[in-house]
């Protein structure tokens, strides 16, 4: 049984296509995490041996209920058993059969409530990030800097190329107004629409929040790994609900800095029609497509000699 369970992990894990903060074709499994949110989620879902996570629970329940089935079609079918029992009750078959899923439900709950709890809110965010969605966009602002405020519109597939570095763009998930975030501070994230329900969803960040009109969620991110970063909506929101994607640039402080003064200020590039691209393009961020690469495959590579 532990060795069917080990085998099925090792085919998992392997059969896994190269890692990137992106989704990719034939995908199993999550994107590589960016922050502690995404990590502790992570493992609570991972197969591990050394702490309560999902999928060892739902693979044991799955082999005992398939094993129940295979045993009875072979044992109890009309040819191997052609005089069924009329037994109806089982006082100590029906006290189990309740009392053990109560177990486990108790045995989830706990762990589960610890990581909701932490997932919640950040007691001391360094900065906040303003989200609301809209048929078909977002709005971003930084509260912290007045007036700072840009619509994120999907580039379509024809003019990528003139936005991004060429071939790198990524279809159906770039903006032309990207996000920049610093790395390694405290971002409280507060979403809110201004039409239907949207949700706003990294999922390398572990982020999966409603932008609900008339309201204000909150979610908190800590990004550990420089790179650029992608999410779609996640709430069905309407005829274009796959075109309003998320796309993130996450750099070093300083970097985040030279890009607000670049977006607050007065230049040129404040005045250009997207103002976020223009800033991201004029101070280079576009280098962190090629370092993600090579920092993912690092961490690949460390992993897998884990
Ligand atoms: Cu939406």
């Amino acid at each position: 049984m532990t060795r069917v369970l080990a085998a099925l992990t090792v085919w998992l894990a392997t059969s896994l296509p190269a890692l990137a903060f992106e989704p990719k074709p034939n995908e199993l499994g999550f994107q590589p995490p960016a922050s502690e949110n995404m990590v502790r989620l992570e493992e609570f879902h991972n197969f591990s041996w050394t702490h309560i996570n999902l999928m060892t629970i739902i693979t044991a329940i799955v082999i005992f209920v398939l094993a129940l089935l295979i045993w009875v079609a072979i044992r109890y079918n009309h040819k191997a058993n052609p005089v069924p029992s009329k037994t109806t009750h089982n006082v100590l078959l029906e006290v189990i059969w309740t009392v053990v899923p109560v177990i486990i439900l108790i045995v989830i709950a706990v762990p589960s409530y610890k990581l909701l709890f932490y997932l919640d809110r950040t007691a001391n965010p360094d900065m906040t990030l303003k989200i609301s969605g809209y048929q078909w966009g977002w709005t971003y602002s930084y509260p912290e800097h007045e007036g700072l405020e840009f619509n994120a519109d999907i580039i379509p597939e024809a003019e990528l190329a003139e936005y991004i570095p060429e071939g790198k763009g990524r279809r159906m998930l770039e903006t032309y107004n990207p996000i920049v975030l610093p790395i390694e501070k405290n971002i409280q994230v507060l979403t809110t629409a201004s039409d239907v329900i949207h949700a706003w969803t990294i999922p390398a960040f572990g982020i999966k929040k409603d932008a609900v009109p008339g309201r204000t969620n909150e979610a908190w991110v800590r990004i550990t790994v420089p790179g650029i970063y992608y999410g779609q909506c996640s709430e069905i929101c309407g005829i274009s609900h796959a075109s309003m994607p998320i796309s993130v640039y996450a750099v070093p402080f300083e970097e985040y800095e030279a890009w607000i003064a670049c977006v607050s200020g007065t230049g040129a590039e404040s005045k250009a029609d997207y103002p976020s691209r223009a800033c991201v393009k004029s101070l280079g961020f576009d280098k962190y497509r090629n370092l993600q690469n090579a920092s993912v495959k690092q961490e690949a590579t460390n992993g897998a000699s884990e």
